[in-house]
């Protein structure tokens, strides 16, 4: 039996009221375009290597759960409520609450307890992912009408904008599948087009700072800031440092300019828990923060995945930027240069081996060469080969470029 009409919408106002902004249903057959195998083998993943070996998985749902006939995707609006944590571009707005993906799977217990009771179902018959598990959430809530997958590759709405996360929910039961976003669209494929209803613009890919957009909806994650500032767990390229800017965790530039926007307000946030006041940190807050305020600071948060020591490599490399940045140095007295530089050679002897290298390549951007025999001496103490390296690299720098008398 095919749960339609009013029972279906019944089904999609419950899930609504426990704090879905978005509730869509799509069929699991026809099978799915796959575009993921191509992208692993470009190497588009990076280091993602957990991505890689569930390929198999990620384009066929039915070896994530035998026998599941549908899939409901659900769409939570994150768009901050305080208009100064939008507008901010230090942190990923997505960073600036409790860790959604412990929020969201209250929603999706409470949705599965729903499924019990409206259609019968017993746990057996469903399984819930938020960034879970092995399967493609932009794709399935493209194939859901929820939206389309632009050409930066976000989903995106046309209420919401950039700012859903996604959630899914696979299950045994059928349910009638919601129309495309095109309505009287002939795409029954379950592969809508990608950049559908981008039209002409390349926005996105344009002010993409680092060129990740190698295709329309195609990041590499090699290019990418939010990759490189977030899953990088160990030395980020010196090629991209200067292209990360002021952002010191994630990246939201490509949705940021997206005029899709423009139509998207703060959602109700029944499932989300906001920590705007991380934007209160400034930039010598991190470069001197400590095991303890770390630890207290991003409690339940994203950030804490990093750990102190990313976070300190992230806030070197937005150091080094800061030359070219003014929404870091706003919270930062006039006489930066000082506290930041002592700050920064504090960090050249931090015992984490992959801090040093940017502490390094901040200082010699900010002082240029006039640098060396402050941080010579502590590199030679420490013995660190990541630290030794980036040294040497300036030095040859220095030789190569001599300084203008
Ligand atoms: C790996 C990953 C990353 C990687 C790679 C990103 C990428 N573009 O692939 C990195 C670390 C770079 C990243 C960054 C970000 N991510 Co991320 N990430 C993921 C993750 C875990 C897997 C994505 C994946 O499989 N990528 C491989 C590519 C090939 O797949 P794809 O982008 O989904 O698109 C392909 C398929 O959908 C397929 N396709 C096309 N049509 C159809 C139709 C059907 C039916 C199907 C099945 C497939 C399909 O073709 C597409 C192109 O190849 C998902 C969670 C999940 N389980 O899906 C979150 C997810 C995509 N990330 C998310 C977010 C929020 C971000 C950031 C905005 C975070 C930030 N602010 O820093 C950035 C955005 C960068 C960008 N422009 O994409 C959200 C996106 C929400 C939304 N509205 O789209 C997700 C869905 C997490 C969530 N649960 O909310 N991310
Ligand atoms: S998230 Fe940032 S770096 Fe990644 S593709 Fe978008 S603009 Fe480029
Ligand atoms: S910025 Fe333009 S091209 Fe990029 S996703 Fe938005 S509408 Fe599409």
């Amino acid at each position: 039996m095919t749960l339609r009409g009013e029972g279906k919408e019944a089904l999609r106002k419950v899930l609504k009221e426990i704090g879905f902004d978005e509730v869509r249903f799509a069929e699991l057959d026809p099978p799915i375009a796959n575009r993921l195998s191509e992208w692993v083998e470009k190497g588009y993943h990076a280091d993602m290597d957990w991505l890689a070996r569930s390929v198999e998985k990620r384009i066929d749902p039915n070896r994530v759960m035998e026998s599941a006939h549908s899939i409901i995707m659900l769409g939570t609006n994150y768009w901050p409520s305080d208009p100064a944590a939008g507008a901010q571009s230090r942190w990923a707005k997505y960073s600036l609450y409790r860790d959604y993906h412990d929020t969201i799977i209250r929603g999706l217990k409470k949705a599965g307890s729903i499924l019990e009771a409206h259609l019968g179902l017993t746990e057996s018959d469903y399984r819930y992912y938020v960034d879970t598990g092995p399967v493609m959430e932009r794709g399935w809530a493209a194939a859901s009408g929820m939206g389309w997958q632009g050409k930066n590759g976000m989903l995106i709405s046309k209420r919401h904008g950039n700012w859903l996360f996604l959630s899914a929910i696979l299950l045994k039961a059928r349910i009638e599948k919601d129309p495309p976003l095109r309505k009287g669209s002939a795409d029954q494929s379950n592969s809508p087009e990608l950049g559908a209803h981008c039209g002409k613009c390349t926005r996105c890919i344009n002010v993409c700072p680092t060129e990740a957009i190698v295709e329309p909806g195609i990041v590499d994650s090699r290019r990418c800031i939010s990759y490189q500032t977030i899953e990088n767990k160990g030395v980020i390229p010196r090629w991209i440092r200067p292209g990360i800017g002021r952002r010191i965790y994630g990246c939201d530039i490509c949705l940021d300019v997206c005029p899709w926007n423009r139509f998207a307000k703060s959602g109700r946030h029944l499932l989300l828990e906001s920590r705007y006041g991380i934007t209160d940190l400034t930039l010598l807050d991190v470069l001197t923060m400590k095991i303890d305020s770390f630890r207290e600071i991003f409690r339940k948060s994203p950030i804490k995945r990093l750990k102190l020591r990313g976070l300190l490599r992230n806030g070197c490399v937005v150091a080094g930027n800061l030359n070219s940045d003014s929404e870091w140095r706003q919270n930062l007295s006039p006489d930066w240069r000082t506290p930041v530089r002592d700050a920064l050679l504090d960090l050249v002897a931090h015992e984490e081996a992959a801090v040093p290298p940017h502490a390094i390549w901040a200082l010699y951007r900010l002082f240029g060469s006039s640098i060396r025999e402050d941080v010579k001496p502590l590199i030679e103490e420490s013995g660190n080969e990541l630290a030794i390296d980036e040294f040497s690299w300036w030095e040859r720098q220095s030789r190569e470029e001599p300084e203008c008398p």
